[in-house]
């Protein structure tokens, strides 16, 4: 498939790469490193990347570039790290003249039927990796410097520092090979890693004050209240999801983030799929890592139920596991 994949590359001049909204690391660094490498592969191609909702936190490796609606009818489009059509940064991919999709997500749904091809790969735990192993496989793509900075950067990120499972063999193979392009490793950890002062303080405030259900799931509802009075926004608040990761007992972690216009959820676990829930209340994602939106205070009583008696049933299945 990654032979397709490249011949399509050959074919076209304008090549457009887009993702999926509100972007996380493994997405933007996916886009960053394709155009990057093509970039650097096609100094005479036109290579553009779509999406100018690039987080701060992001905007060490991000690309956003003005793409005029007309070129589309004779570019290739390509998606990266976007399971539906529906969460397609940007609607006008469905002009491409041709579309790819690459992808990690074990939800993926076909984008369309017609000149279309998709490679998607559930196990692998970074869609970033996917990439870097679409450059270095191929004889014509040129990796550098900032492509591989980027995958990179996507792949730690989407596999929480290398600790989430999906970790293997091939993919610590891509995460090497990109390690032999000079990459400041410092300086990306840096990007990453350092918040304010006052994102502690609300940490120390999720530690004191998170609640727990019945079963043991562990949540925390950031109302705009809280989020005020520690000055974080929305984003930074949702971020602090994993404060609650590891927790003896508690196999399910949840946010709770007013929005104003909606609760937006972010779904965490070990061992359990949480997926399936987050789908029964507008979202999906990840077995472990999932995100759902709802919009009033029922709807979380509701949500929290479903998680715990999933959360119940699942240590009653799984005794040995904590
Ligand atoms: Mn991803």
């Amino acid at each position: 498939m990654f032979k397709e994949i490249i011949k399509k590359i050959e074919e076209f001049d304008t090549i457009i790469v887009h993702r999926h909204m509100r972007p996380d690391g493994d997405c933007i660094g996916s886009q960053a490193g394709l155009v990057q490498a093509l970039r650097n592969t096609y100094p005479n191609k036109k290579i553009y990347s779509v999406g100018d909702d690039i987080p701060e936190y992001l905007g060490f490796i991000g690309l956003s570039d003005e793409v005029s609606d007309d070129i589309y009818k004779e570019a290739l489009v390509i998606v990266v790290d976007t399971s539906i059509k529906e969460r397609i940064y940007d609607d006008r991919w469905q002009n491409a003249a041709f579309l790819i999709k690459i992808d990690h997500h074990d939800d993926s749904h076909p984008f369309r039927e017609e000149n279309y091809l998709e490679f998607i790969d559930a196990g692998s735990a970074a869609c970033s990796a996917i990439i870097a192993r679409l450059i270095e496989s191929s004889d014509v793509l040129k990796m550098n410097k900032e492509a591989s900075l980027a995958l990179y950067t996507g792949i730690i990120t989407d596999t929480g520092r290398f600790l989430y499972r999906g970790v293997d063999k091939t993919l610590m193979n891509a995460a090497a090979n990109l390690l032999s392009y000079d990459i400041d490793t410092e300086y990306m950890f840096a990007k990453l890693n350092l918040k304010e002062m006052n994102t502690y303080r609300l940490e120390a405030y999720v530690y004191k004050n998170m609640k727990m259900t019945k079963s043991g799931v562990v949540y925390m509802f950031f109302t705009k209240k809280i989020m005020k009075k520690f000055g974080v926004s929305c984003d930074e608040a949702a971020a602090l999801v994993n404060t609650m990761a590891s927790i003896k007992g508690s196999m399910i972690w949840v946010t709770f983030v007013d929005y104003g216009d909606n609760i937006r959820v972010r779904l965490r676990s070990r061992y359990v799929a949480v997926n399936e829930v987050a789908r029964s209340y507008r979202g999906g994602g990840h077995l472990q890592a999932s995100g759902a939106t709802i919009y009033n205070k029922k709807e979380m009583k509701a949500i929290l139920n479903d998680l715990d008696s999933l959360h119940a049933s699942f240590k009653q299945a799984n005794k040995e596991l904590e």
